[in-house]
């Protein structure tokens, strides 16, 4: 009899915890340990449950695409900006005006009028080449230092590039060389290029981690990625080409219709914090975060010593620009024998 009070009170607690506990589904397009990192920190400091699948961002941009009509996805973490302004000009994010947007820098801000409030810039990393100083000397390769250099014949089979019709990076490649060099220039560049490619993978990430790991000597990677390998004690190395590149503004988007959508802009909200976007560094990912008030790790690309173009995010991360890039680069390119 005694113990009924205490049984009540203890039912009571756990339907009132019951009822508080959000649930956040959310696709993470960085890598997996800073996934892990945001997933269990947010988990434990909020009681909010997180469901967390990871995928790359062509890949979330298809699977958003695909769940429109059902959303089973919250929030959509990271990945390259494009696919976000993608999936902002369907219609598949929600507006939502963050009170922390003035924290962030400019091109974070500009992100997201650009898309009209449905994303924002959380991080940003310049795109450039991946090697294995090791496989170089062993092969009597110099460091290529231009977008030209790639083209000698004497890097035949040992260049990694993703795929630009699954690949954020791979589409950031594409549209930096258009900009860079014209369009027809560029396709005759990625065509020479191509000759010396021995792989197009699937995921972004997946050519730096083979140069890492020796099995091939050059990659064309976001920067940011080297030192999170190297810290894993493999031999990689970075460079930026001298003659100019791109940047990716990784992006964050809330999904329209999201089942859980109080939840959602919370999570949204704590990713835009400094302490959030310190953990990037914690689990050895280096891009440059988008809040002002952050740490700024000493391994992130120093972007004044970078030759950037003045990448136009708007006209390449239209969808029709990107379907037609992407066409265009299955056409004339990746149809050629090797
Ligand atoms: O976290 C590393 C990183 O390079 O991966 C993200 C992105 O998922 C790459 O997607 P793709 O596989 O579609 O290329 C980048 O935003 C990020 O910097």
């Amino acid at each position: 009899m005694k113990r009924l009070p205490l049984v009540l009170a203890a039912s009571a607690f756990f339907a009132v915890s019951a009822a508080q506990a959000q649930t956040v589904n959310v696709i993470c397009s960085v890598q997996a340990e800073w996934c892990n990192m945001i997933s269990t920190v947010y988990a434990r400091t909020t009681g909010t449950k997180v469901n967390m699948v990871m995928k790359g961002s062509g890949e979330a941009l298809a699977q958003l695409i695909a769940e429109k009509d059902n959303p089973k996805t919250d929030v959509w973490f990271g990945g390259t900006g494009d696919p976000h302004l993608q999936l902002a000009e369907q219609g598949l994010s929600q507006e939502y005006k963050s009170p922390n947007l003035s924290q962030q820098y400019p091109w974070a801000q500009a992100q997201a009028e650009q898309s009209k409030f449905r994303t924002v810039g959380i991080y940003s990393g310049p795109l450039g080449f991946g090697y294995n100083p090791e496989l170089l000397a062993k092969k009597k390769l110099p460091v290529p230092k231009t977008w030209g250099d790639l083209l000698k014949p004497e890097y035949k089979g040992d260049i990694q590039v993703a795929n630009p019709a699954s690949s954020g990076t791979a589409y950031t490649m594409v549209a930096t060389l258009v900009q860079l060099m014209g369009e027809d220039k560029a396709f005759e560049y990625m065509k020479g290029l191509h000759k010396n490619i021995s792989q197009y993978t699937r995921s972004g990430t997946g050519p730096i981690k083979a140069v890492a790991r020796g099995e091939t000597a050059v990659s064309i990677s976001f920067v940011h990625d080297g030192p999170g390998e190297k810290m894993q004690g493999f031999p990689v190395e970075t460079i930026t080409p001298a003659d100019g590149t791109g940047a990716e503004i990784g992006s964050m988007s809330i999904i329209k219709g999201a089942r859980n959508m109080e939840a959602a802009k919370k999570f949204y909200e704590w990713a835009l914090t400094p302490a959030a976007q310190e953990m990037a560094a914690a689990a050895k990912q280096f891009q440059l975060p988008s809040n002002k008030n952050a740490k700024v790790d000493p391994r992130v690309p120093d972007f004044k010593k970078i030759k950037f173009i003045n990448y136009d995010y708007a006209k390449y991360g239209a969808s029709a620009e990107r379907r037609r890039l992407i066409s265009r680069w299955e056409k004339d390119v990746n149809s050629l024998p090797r």
